[in-house]
Protein backbone atom coordinates (compact mmCIF):
# COMPACT_ATOMS: atom_id res chain seq x y z
CA UNK A 1 0.00 0.00 0.00
CA UNK A 2 1.31 3.39 -1.05
CA UNK A 3 0.02 5.85 1.59
CA UNK A 4 2.51 9.16 1.33
CA UNK A 5 4.57 10.06 -2.31
CA UNK A 6 7.12 12.73 -2.47
CA UNK A 7 6.86 14.38 -5.73
CA UNK A 8 10.49 15.17 -6.83
CA UNK A 9 9.73 17.82 -9.10
CA UNK A 10 8.21 20.99 -9.70
CA UNK A 11 5.60 23.41 -11.70
CA UNK A 12 2.98 21.64 -13.80
CA UNK A 13 3.81 18.11 -13.77
CA UNK A 14 4.19 18.23 -9.95
CA UNK A 15 0.77 19.48 -9.38
CA UNK A 16 -0.80 17.05 -11.86
CA UNK A 17 0.74 14.24 -9.87
CA UNK A 18 -0.67 15.57 -6.91
CA UNK A 19 -4.25 15.49 -8.27
CA UNK A 20 -3.94 12.33 -8.94
CA UNK A 21 -3.11 11.03 -5.81
CA UNK A 22 -5.59 13.21 -4.25
CA UNK A 23 -7.93 11.34 -6.29
CA UNK A 24 -6.25 7.89 -4.87
CA UNK A 25 -6.87 9.35 -0.99
CA UNK A 26 -2.53 9.36 -1.27
CA UNK A 27 -0.61 11.86 0.91
CA UNK A 28 1.27 14.21 -1.45
CA UNK A 29 4.66 15.77 -0.34
CA UNK A 30 6.20 18.64 -1.97
CA UNK A 31 9.80 19.62 -2.69
CA UNK A 32 11.29 22.85 -2.80
CA UNK A 33 13.82 25.42 -3.87
CA UNK A 34 13.91 28.87 -2.51
CA UNK A 35 12.53 30.09 -5.81
CA UNK A 36 9.70 28.07 -5.43
CA UNK A 37 8.86 29.12 -1.85
CA UNK A 38 5.32 30.07 -3.59
CA UNK A 39 4.64 27.70 -5.85
CA UNK A 40 1.58 25.65 -6.77
CA UNK A 41 2.95 22.68 -5.98
CA UNK A 42 3.72 23.56 -2.22
CA UNK A 43 0.48 25.03 -1.83
CA UNK A 44 -1.43 21.80 -3.17
CA UNK A 45 0.65 18.85 -1.60
CA UNK A 46 0.04 17.98 2.18
CA UNK A 47 3.15 18.58 3.02
CA UNK A 48 5.95 20.34 2.19
CA UNK A 49 9.68 20.58 2.65
CA UNK A 50 12.84 22.87 1.60
CA UNK A 51 15.71 21.14 -0.24
CA UNK A 52 17.98 23.94 -0.96
CA UNK A 53 19.06 26.60 -3.36
CA UNK A 54 17.15 28.13 -6.66
CA UNK A 55 19.54 26.52 -9.20
CA UNK A 56 18.48 22.84 -9.91
CA UNK A 57 21.86 21.25 -9.16
CA UNK A 58 21.76 22.59 -5.87
CA UNK A 59 18.21 21.57 -4.98
CA UNK A 60 16.07 19.23 -7.52
CA UNK A 61 18.91 17.31 -9.22
CA UNK A 62 20.31 17.17 -5.55
CA UNK A 63 19.22 12.86 -4.54
CA UNK A 64 20.86 13.28 -1.22
CA UNK A 65 18.35 15.73 -0.52
CA UNK A 66 15.60 14.24 -2.45
CA UNK A 67 15.57 10.60 -0.36
CA UNK A 68 16.56 12.84 2.82
CA UNK A 69 13.20 14.60 2.16
CA UNK A 70 10.86 11.62 1.76
CA UNK A 71 13.03 9.75 5.13
CA UNK A 72 11.75 12.79 6.93
CA UNK A 73 8.40 12.92 5.99
CA UNK A 74 7.73 9.34 5.67
CA UNK A 75 6.73 8.96 2.33
CA UNK A 76 6.47 5.00 0.89
CA UNK A 77 7.38 6.20 -2.56
CA UNK A 78 8.59 8.40 -4.44
CA UNK A 79 7.71 9.93 -8.07
CA UNK A 80 10.10 11.97 -10.60
CA UNK A 81 7.97 13.44 -13.12
CA UNK A 82 9.90 14.40 -16.02
CA UNK A 83 13.19 16.09 -16.23
CA UNK A 84 15.37 16.79 -13.63
CA UNK A 85 16.09 12.81 -12.22
CA UNK A 86 13.37 11.02 -13.43
CA UNK A 87 15.95 9.43 -16.03
CA UNK A 88 19.18 9.05 -13.58
CA UNK A 89 19.45 5.40 -13.17
CA UNK A 90 21.97 6.35 -10.16
CA UNK A 91 18.67 8.17 -8.49
CA UNK A 92 16.64 5.00 -9.06
CA UNK A 93 19.10 2.60 -7.72
CA UNK A 94 19.45 4.77 -4.51
CA UNK A 95 15.39 5.64 -3.50
CA UNK A 96 15.28 1.73 -3.52
CA UNK A 97 18.25 1.25 -1.44
CA UNK A 98 16.38 3.36 0.83
CA UNK A 99 14.01 1.30 0.72
CA UNK A 100 11.59 3.73 -0.64
CA UNK A 101 9.13 2.63 -3.76
CA UNK A 102 10.99 4.61 -7.09
CA UNK A 103 7.55 4.85 -9.41
CA UNK A 104 8.97 4.04 -12.92
CA UNK A 105 11.26 1.60 -14.32
CA UNK A 106 14.43 -0.84 -12.93
CA UNK A 107 17.54 1.57 -12.44
CA UNK A 108 19.36 -1.35 -15.17
CA UNK A 109 16.01 -0.48 -18.00
CA UNK A 110 17.01 3.05 -17.13
CA UNK A 111 20.82 3.29 -17.93
CA UNK A 112 20.34 0.85 -20.87
CA UNK A 113 17.65 3.43 -22.68
CA UNK A 114 19.80 6.68 -21.31
CA UNK A 115 23.17 4.90 -23.93
CA UNK A 116 21.46 5.72 -27.53
CA UNK A 117 24.21 3.21 -28.79
CA UNK A 118 23.36 0.29 -26.05
CA UNK A 119 19.49 1.06 -26.53
CA UNK A 120 19.91 0.82 -30.43
CA UNK A 121 21.93 -2.37 -29.98
CA UNK A 122 19.25 -3.87 -27.37
CA UNK A 123 15.95 -2.54 -30.30
CA UNK A 124 18.71 -4.49 -33.09
CA UNK A 125 18.84 -7.71 -31.29
CA UNK A 126 14.82 -8.22 -30.81
CA UNK A 127 13.79 -7.22 -34.37
CA UNK A 128 12.92 -3.88 -33.77
CA UNK A 129 13.96 -1.83 -37.46
CA UNK A 130 16.36 0.62 -36.29
CA UNK A 131 17.82 3.84 -39.04
CA UNK A 132 20.59 1.74 -41.18
CA UNK A 133 23.62 2.78 -39.72
CA UNK A 134 26.56 1.80 -36.87
CA UNK A 135 25.93 -0.68 -34.11
CA UNK A 136 29.05 0.55 -31.73
CA UNK A 137 30.24 3.94 -31.38
CA UNK A 138 32.69 5.30 -34.34
CA UNK A 139 36.05 5.62 -33.38
CA UNK A 140 37.96 7.18 -36.67
CA UNK A 141 37.16 9.62 -39.59
CA UNK A 142 38.00 6.62 -41.69
CA UNK A 143 35.61 4.20 -40.32
CA UNK A 144 32.35 6.93 -40.73
CA UNK A 145 33.85 7.45 -43.94
CA UNK A 146 33.24 3.79 -45.06
CA UNK A 147 29.97 3.14 -42.84
CA UNK A 148 28.84 6.63 -44.70
CA UNK A 149 29.49 5.50 -48.40
CA UNK A 150 28.10 2.32 -48.01
CA UNK A 151 24.75 3.66 -46.28
CA UNK A 152 24.53 6.83 -48.83
CA UNK A 153 24.75 10.34 -47.61
CA UNK A 154 23.19 12.67 -45.98
CA UNK A 155 24.22 10.77 -42.86
CA UNK A 156 23.49 11.99 -39.09
CA UNK A 157 26.27 11.67 -36.54
CA UNK A 158 24.37 11.39 -33.04
CA UNK A 159 26.26 11.57 -29.12
CA UNK A 160 25.60 8.33 -27.59
CA UNK A 161 24.89 10.06 -24.44
CA UNK A 162 22.17 12.70 -26.01
CA UNK A 163 18.83 12.34 -27.32
CA UNK A 164 16.64 14.59 -28.01
CA UNK A 165 18.65 16.15 -30.56
CA UNK A 166 21.43 17.10 -28.43
CA UNK A 167 25.20 16.62 -29.84
CA UNK A 168 23.37 15.55 -33.79
CA UNK A 169 25.42 16.39 -36.22
CA UNK A 170 23.84 16.25 -40.24
CA UNK A 171 26.54 15.28 -43.13
CA UNK A 172 25.57 16.08 -46.55
CA UNK A 173 28.58 15.18 -47.82
CA UNK A 174 31.83 13.64 -47.46
CA UNK A 175 33.62 17.20 -47.61
CA UNK A 176 31.55 18.04 -44.46
CA UNK A 177 32.69 14.76 -42.61
CA UNK A 178 35.52 16.09 -41.04
CA UNK A 179 34.41 18.99 -39.20
CA UNK A 180 31.16 17.64 -38.45
CA UNK A 181 32.67 14.46 -36.94
CA UNK A 182 34.83 16.89 -34.46
CA UNK A 183 32.27 19.15 -33.36
CA UNK A 184 29.78 16.22 -32.46
CA UNK A 185 32.67 15.27 -30.36
CA UNK A 186 33.41 18.36 -28.71
CA UNK A 187 29.90 18.97 -28.08
CA UNK A 188 29.36 15.79 -26.58
CA UNK A 189 31.88 15.97 -24.40
CA UNK A 190 30.88 19.54 -23.15
CA UNK A 191 27.19 18.61 -22.75
CA UNK A 192 27.58 14.85 -21.61
CA UNK A 193 31.32 14.08 -20.12
CA UNK A 194 31.27 11.45 -22.88
CA UNK A 195 32.33 11.67 -26.48
CA UNK A 196 30.96 8.52 -28.04
CA UNK A 197 29.11 9.25 -31.13
CA UNK A 198 27.12 6.57 -33.61
CA UNK A 199 26.65 7.36 -37.09
CA UNK A 200 22.21 6.72 -39.05
CA UNK A 201 21.53 7.59 -42.17
CA UNK A 202 19.61 10.75 -42.37
CA UNK A 203 16.11 10.29 -43.35
CA UNK A 204 15.12 13.29 -44.89
CA UNK A 205 11.34 14.34 -43.74
CA UNK A 206 10.25 11.67 -41.40
CA UNK A 207 7.50 12.07 -38.92
CA UNK A 208 8.09 11.38 -35.07
CA UNK A 209 5.77 9.30 -33.69
CA UNK A 210 5.94 7.51 -30.13
CA UNK A 211 3.83 4.59 -28.56
CA UNK A 212 2.78 5.15 -24.89
CA UNK A 213 3.61 1.38 -23.00
CA UNK A 214 2.56 0.36 -19.50
CA UNK A 215 4.13 -2.65 -17.92
CA UNK A 216 3.49 -3.95 -14.52
CA UNK A 217 5.86 -6.42 -12.43
CA UNK A 218 3.96 -9.14 -13.52
CA UNK A 219 5.22 -9.50 -16.76
CA UNK A 220 2.27 -7.97 -18.92
CA UNK A 221 3.18 -5.21 -21.07
CA UNK A 222 0.10 -3.28 -23.59
CA UNK A 223 0.63 -0.28 -25.81
CA UNK A 224 -1.69 2.83 -25.52
CA UNK A 225 -1.58 3.23 -29.00
CA UNK A 226 0.51 6.54 -30.69
CA UNK A 227 1.26 10.31 -30.20
CA UNK A 228 2.50 12.30 -33.36
CA UNK A 229 5.02 14.73 -31.66
CA UNK A 230 6.82 16.09 -35.29
CA UNK A 231 5.68 19.72 -35.03
CA UNK A 232 9.25 21.14 -33.00
CA UNK A 233 10.84 23.73 -32.64
CA UNK A 234 15.14 23.28 -32.12
CA UNK A 235 14.05 19.75 -31.05
CA UNK A 236 11.01 20.73 -28.64
CA UNK A 237 7.72 19.53 -28.81
CA UNK A 238 5.55 22.34 -29.61
CA UNK A 239 2.19 20.83 -30.59
CA UNK A 240 1.20 16.84 -29.95
CA UNK A 241 -1.99 15.16 -31.05
CA UNK A 242 -3.44 12.05 -30.91
CA UNK A 243 -4.11 9.57 -33.20
CA UNK A 244 -1.34 10.63 -35.81
CA UNK A 245 -2.83 11.57 -39.04
CA UNK A 246 -0.80 8.87 -41.12
CA UNK A 247 -1.48 5.51 -39.06
CA UNK A 248 -2.92 2.77 -40.13
CA UNK A 249 -4.68 -0.26 -38.26
CA UNK A 250 -1.65 -2.03 -40.05
CA UNK A 251 1.01 0.55 -38.84
CA UNK A 252 -0.38 0.68 -35.44
CA UNK A 253 -0.38 -2.73 -35.40
CA UNK A 254 3.05 -3.58 -36.20
CA UNK A 255 5.05 -0.11 -34.11
CA UNK A 256 3.11 -0.95 -31.32
CA UNK A 257 4.20 -4.56 -31.04
CA UNK A 258 7.78 -3.56 -31.68
CA UNK A 259 7.53 -1.20 -28.97
CA UNK A 260 6.11 -4.04 -26.88
CA UNK A 261 8.82 -6.18 -27.53
CA UNK A 262 11.34 -3.99 -26.90
CA UNK A 263 9.90 -3.16 -23.44
CA UNK A 264 9.58 -6.65 -22.58
CA UNK A 265 13.47 -7.33 -23.30
CA UNK A 266 14.61 -5.19 -20.40
CA UNK A 267 11.97 -6.28 -17.93
CA UNK A 268 10.31 -2.95 -18.26
CA UNK A 269 8.33 -1.45 -15.11
CA UNK A 270 6.06 1.20 -15.46
CA UNK A 271 5.19 4.04 -18.18
CA UNK A 272 7.31 4.24 -20.80
CA UNK A 273 7.69 5.87 -24.33
CA UNK A 274 9.18 4.19 -27.34
CA UNK A 275 9.65 6.84 -30.24
CA UNK A 276 10.47 5.97 -34.04
CA UNK A 277 10.81 8.14 -36.57
CA UNK A 278 8.46 7.19 -39.65
CA UNK A 279 9.46 8.07 -43.23
CA UNK A 280 7.15 9.27 -46.47
CA UNK A 281 6.96 5.33 -47.66
CA UNK A 282 5.66 4.42 -43.73
CA UNK A 283 8.64 2.32 -42.80
CA UNK A 284 9.49 3.40 -39.29
CA UNK A 285 12.59 3.30 -37.29
CA UNK A 286 13.56 2.97 -33.57
CA UNK A 287 15.01 6.06 -32.27
CA UNK A 288 14.77 5.98 -28.90
CA UNK A 289 13.03 5.01 -25.51
CA UNK A 290 12.22 7.49 -23.00
CA UNK A 291 11.63 5.91 -19.40
CA UNK A 292 9.81 8.51 -17.93
CA UNK A 293 6.27 9.92 -17.65
CA UNK A 294 6.13 12.69 -20.74
CA UNK A 295 5.24 16.06 -20.56
CA UNK A 296 2.95 15.58 -23.49
CA UNK A 297 1.15 12.50 -21.94
CA UNK A 298 -2.41 13.79 -21.17
CA UNK A 299 -3.35 13.42 -25.37
CA UNK A 300 -2.90 9.76 -24.88
CA UNK A 301 -4.89 9.64 -21.52
CA UNK A 302 -7.66 11.73 -23.21
CA UNK A 303 -7.96 9.74 -26.44
CA UNK A 304 -7.90 5.82 -24.05
CA UNK A 305 -9.75 6.79 -21.01
CA UNK A 306 -6.87 6.06 -18.36
CA UNK A 307 -5.34 7.95 -15.96
CA UNK A 308 -1.48 7.26 -16.85
CA UNK A 309 -0.36 8.73 -13.25
CA UNK A 310 -2.80 6.19 -11.66
CA UNK A 311 -1.65 3.43 -13.68
CA UNK A 312 2.13 4.44 -12.79
CA UNK A 313 1.34 4.50 -9.28
CA UNK A 314 -0.81 1.17 -9.11
CA UNK A 315 1.85 -0.73 -11.07
CA UNK A 316 4.82 0.64 -8.47
CA UNK A 317 2.29 -1.33 -5.95
CA UNK A 318 2.45 -4.29 -8.01
CA UNK A 319 -0.97 -4.23 -9.05
CA UNK A 320 -1.80 -6.31 -12.21
CA UNK A 321 -2.63 -4.29 -15.36
CA UNK A 322 -6.63 -4.69 -15.08
CA UNK A 323 -7.28 -4.50 -18.89
CA UNK A 324 -5.58 -6.26 -21.75
CA UNK A 325 -3.72 -5.09 -25.15
CA UNK A 326 -7.43 -5.69 -27.21
CA UNK A 327 -9.21 -3.23 -24.41
CA UNK A 328 -7.46 -0.45 -25.32
CA UNK A 329 -9.51 1.69 -27.93
CA UNK A 330 -8.70 5.06 -29.49
CA UNK A 331 -11.82 7.51 -28.98
CA UNK A 332 -11.79 10.38 -31.07
CA UNK A 333 -8.72 12.99 -31.00
CA UNK A 334 -6.62 15.06 -28.76
CA UNK A 335 -4.72 18.09 -29.62
CA UNK A 336 -1.59 19.02 -26.91
CA UNK A 337 -0.30 22.95 -26.96
CA UNK A 338 2.56 23.89 -24.91
CA UNK A 339 2.03 27.21 -23.47
CA UNK A 340 5.42 29.17 -22.65
CA UNK A 341 6.60 32.54 -21.02
CA UNK A 342 8.67 33.04 -24.33
CA UNK A 343 8.34 35.45 -26.82
CA UNK A 344 7.78 34.00 -30.30
CA UNK A 345 8.73 37.92 -31.53
CA UNK A 346 11.76 37.85 -30.24
CA UNK A 347 13.56 34.35 -31.23
CA UNK A 348 11.24 32.79 -28.29
CA UNK A 349 12.90 34.02 -25.46
CA UNK A 350 12.16 32.91 -22.14
CA UNK A 351 10.39 35.70 -20.58
CA UNK A 352 9.79 34.68 -16.95
CA UNK A 353 7.71 37.36 -14.92
CA UNK A 354 4.83 38.39 -12.65
CA UNK A 355 1.28 37.25 -13.85
CA UNK A 356 -0.88 40.10 -13.89
CA UNK A 357 -4.07 37.96 -14.76
CA UNK A 358 -4.72 34.94 -16.15
CA UNK A 359 -8.00 33.35 -17.38
CA UNK A 360 -7.55 29.89 -18.23
CA UNK A 361 -10.37 28.33 -21.19
CA UNK A 362 -12.75 26.03 -20.06
CA UNK A 363 -15.82 23.92 -21.38
CA UNK A 364 -16.34 20.96 -22.94
CA UNK A 365 -13.51 18.95 -23.90
CA UNK A 366 -10.88 21.43 -22.49
CA UNK A 367 -8.32 20.56 -20.22
CA UNK A 368 -4.96 22.55 -19.00
CA UNK A 369 -2.27 21.31 -16.74
CA UNK A 370 -1.11 24.64 -15.50
CA UNK A 371 0.70 25.91 -12.46
CA UNK A 372 0.87 29.61 -12.76
CA UNK A 373 -1.57 32.12 -10.73
CA UNK A 374 -2.54 35.59 -10.68
CA UNK A 375 0.16 37.02 -8.97
CA UNK A 376 2.60 34.24 -9.60
CA UNK A 377 6.15 35.06 -9.86
CA UNK A 378 7.59 33.01 -12.64
CA UNK A 379 11.38 32.07 -11.33
CA UNK A 380 14.09 32.66 -14.02
CA UNK A 381 15.83 29.39 -12.88
CA UNK A 382 13.53 26.39 -14.27
CA UNK A 383 11.78 25.56 -17.48
CA UNK A 384 9.66 28.67 -19.41
CA UNK A 385 6.38 25.92 -19.99
CA UNK A 386 3.76 27.28 -17.89
CA UNK A 387 0.99 24.69 -18.86
CA UNK A 388 -0.27 22.54 -21.32
CA UNK A 389 -3.28 23.48 -23.13
CA UNK A 390 -5.51 19.51 -24.32
CA UNK A 391 -8.48 19.47 -26.00
CA UNK A 392 -10.86 16.26 -27.60
CA UNK A 393 -12.83 16.29 -30.27
CA UNK A 394 -14.88 13.66 -31.80
CA UNK A 395 -13.22 14.07 -34.73
CA UNK A 396 -9.33 16.16 -35.88
CA UNK A 397 -11.33 18.81 -37.09
CA UNK A 398 -13.86 19.20 -34.06
CA UNK A 399 -10.23 18.91 -31.99
CA UNK A 400 -8.79 22.31 -34.04
CA UNK A 401 -11.35 24.22 -34.00
CA UNK A 402 -11.92 23.34 -30.21
CA UNK A 403 -8.31 24.16 -29.46
CA UNK A 404 -8.68 27.29 -31.78
CA UNK A 405 -11.39 28.48 -29.53
CA UNK A 406 -9.32 27.30 -26.08
CA UNK A 407 -6.29 29.64 -27.29
CA UNK A 408 -8.82 32.12 -28.01
CA UNK A 409 -10.06 32.12 -24.67
CA UNK A 410 -6.63 31.43 -22.72
CA UNK A 411 -6.02 34.83 -21.38
CA UNK A 412 -2.23 35.88 -19.57
CA UNK A 413 -1.15 39.36 -19.17
CA UNK A 414 2.12 39.85 -17.13
CA UNK A 415 4.65 37.86 -19.24
CA UNK A 416 4.33 37.40 -23.35
CA UNK A 417 3.34 33.95 -23.95
CA UNK A 418 3.22 31.76 -27.24
CA UNK A 419 -0.38 31.58 -27.50
CA UNK A 420 -0.21 33.52 -30.28
CA UNK A 421 1.98 31.36 -32.22
CA UNK A 422 -0.01 28.35 -31.74
CA UNK A 423 -2.80 29.60 -32.91
CA UNK A 424 -0.59 30.57 -36.32
CA UNK A 425 0.01 27.15 -36.53
CA UNK A 426 -4.07 26.01 -35.68
CA UNK A 427 -4.53 28.23 -39.00
CA UNK A 428 -2.01 27.04 -40.99
CA UNK A 429 -3.61 25.06 -44.57
CA UNK A 430 -1.06 21.98 -43.75
CA UNK A 431 -1.61 21.94 -40.19
CA UNK A 432 -5.66 21.38 -40.65
CA UNK A 433 -4.99 19.15 -43.68
CA UNK A 434 -2.65 16.82 -41.18
CA UNK A 435 -0.31 17.39 -44.30
CA UNK A 436 3.13 17.81 -42.06
CA UNK A 437 6.41 16.09 -40.62
CA UNK A 438 9.41 17.21 -38.92
CA UNK A 439 10.20 20.12 -40.87
CA UNK A 440 6.41 21.78 -40.38
CA UNK A 441 8.10 24.57 -38.23
CA UNK A 442 11.04 25.92 -40.89
CA UNK A 443 8.92 25.08 -44.04
CA UNK A 444 5.63 27.11 -43.10
CA UNK A 445 8.07 29.87 -41.25
CA UNK A 446 6.51 32.68 -43.67
CA UNK A 447 3.02 32.55 -42.38
CA UNK A 448 4.35 31.49 -38.42
CA UNK A 449 6.31 34.47 -38.20
CA UNK A 450 4.22 37.23 -40.03
CA UNK A 451 6.93 40.43 -40.59
CA UNK A 452 6.75 42.87 -37.81
CA UNK A 453 5.91 46.40 -39.42
CA UNK A 454 9.50 47.80 -38.61
CA UNK A 455 9.31 51.20 -38.05
CA UNK A 456 12.47 52.47 -39.51
CA UNK A 457 13.54 56.47 -40.27
CA UNK A 458 12.96 56.26 -43.39
CA UNK A 459 11.30 59.52 -45.52
CA UNK A 460 8.72 57.31 -46.11
CA UNK A 461 7.63 56.09 -43.17
CA UNK A 462 8.10 59.73 -41.61
CA UNK A 463 5.35 60.66 -44.27
CA UNK A 464 3.04 57.37 -43.45
CA UNK A 465 3.50 58.80 -39.93
CA UNK A 466 2.93 62.27 -40.60
CA UNK A 467 -0.14 61.46 -42.24
CA UNK A 468 -1.67 59.21 -39.45
CA UNK A 469 -1.55 62.07 -36.75
CA UNK A 470 -3.33 64.39 -39.47
CA UNK A 471 -5.93 62.36 -39.66
CA UNK A 472 -6.06 61.75 -36.09
CA UNK A 473 -6.28 65.36 -35.06
CA UNK A 474 -8.67 65.63 -37.83
CA UNK A 475 -10.97 63.09 -36.13
CA UNK A 476 -10.46 64.28 -32.72
CA UNK A 477 -11.37 67.69 -34.08
CA UNK A 478 -14.86 65.89 -35.43
CA UNK A 479 -15.66 64.06 -32.49
CA UNK A 480 -14.89 60.84 -33.98
CA UNK A 481 -13.04 58.80 -31.82
CA UNK A 482 -14.44 55.60 -31.44
CA UNK A 483 -13.03 55.01 -27.71
CA UNK A 484 -13.39 51.41 -25.79
CA UNK A 485 -15.26 52.04 -22.66
CA UNK A 486 -17.26 49.48 -21.01
CA UNK A 487 -16.32 46.55 -23.51
CA UNK A 488 -19.84 44.38 -24.41
CA UNK A 489 -16.97 41.52 -25.59
CA UNK A 490 -14.98 41.15 -22.41
CA UNK A 491 -12.84 38.58 -24.47
CA UNK A 492 -12.17 40.67 -27.83
CA UNK A 493 -11.36 44.08 -26.22
CA UNK A 494 -9.20 41.97 -23.17
CA UNK A 495 -5.70 43.70 -22.82
CA UNK A 496 -6.54 46.55 -24.25
CA UNK A 497 -5.83 49.92 -22.20
CA UNK A 498 -8.57 51.53 -21.11
CA UNK A 499 -9.59 54.48 -23.25
CA UNK A 500 -7.48 52.95 -25.62
CA UNK A 501 -8.57 54.41 -29.55
CA UNK A 502 -9.46 52.30 -32.12
CA UNK A 503 -7.73 52.59 -35.19
C1 LIG B 1 16.97 11.75 -36.98
C2 LIG B 1 16.35 12.43 -38.04
C3 LIG B 1 16.55 11.94 -39.31
N1 LIG B 1 17.31 10.85 -39.50
N2 LIG B 1 17.72 10.66 -37.23
C4 LIG B 1 16.51 12.72 -33.05
C5 LIG B 1 16.11 13.42 -31.80
C6 LIG B 1 14.98 14.24 -32.22
N3 LIG B 1 14.65 15.30 -31.33
C7 LIG B 1 15.48 14.71 -33.55
N4 LIG B 1 16.00 13.55 -34.11
C8 LIG B 1 16.07 13.22 -35.42
N5 LIG B 1 16.82 12.15 -35.71
C9 LIG B 1 17.86 10.23 -38.46
N6 LIG B 1 18.60 9.14 -38.69
C10 LIG B 1 15.56 13.53 -37.75
C11 LIG B 1 15.42 13.93 -36.45
C12 LIG B 1 14.59 15.07 -36.22
C13 LIG B 1 15.01 16.35 -36.59
C14 LIG B 1 16.24 16.59 -37.13
C15 LIG B 1 16.60 17.85 -37.51
C16 LIG B 1 15.73 18.92 -37.33
C17 LIG B 1 14.52 18.71 -36.76
C18 LIG B 1 14.12 17.43 -36.37
C19 LIG B 1 12.89 17.24 -35.81
C20 LIG B 1 12.52 15.98 -35.45
C21 LIG B 1 13.37 14.90 -35.66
Amino acid sequence: MIKKVLIANRGEIAVRIMRTCREMGINSVAVYSDADRKSMHVRYAGEAIHIGPSPSNESYLVIDKIIAAAKKTGADAIHPGYGFLSENAEFAKKVRQAGIIFIGPSSHAISIMGDKIVARQTAMSCGVPVVPGTSTPVTSEKEVKKIASEIGYPVIIKASAGGGGKGMRLVQKEEELTDALRMAKSEAMASFGDDSVYVEKYIESPHHIEFQLLADQHKNVIHLCERECSIQRRHQKVVEESPSTIMTPELQKKMGDAAVMLAKSVDYEGAGTVEFLVDDKGEYYFLEMNTRLQVEHPITERVVGLDLVKEQIRIAASDPLPYKQEDIKQQGHAIECRICAEDPDNNFMPDPGLIKHITEPLGFGVRTDGYVYEGYEIPIYYDPMISKLIVWGRTRKDAINRMKRALYEYKISGVKTSIPFLERIMNTPDYIKGNYDTHFIPKNIKTLMPEKVKVESTVEDIAVIAAFFHHYKRMDRIKKISVVEKSHDYWRNYGRRKNSVRI
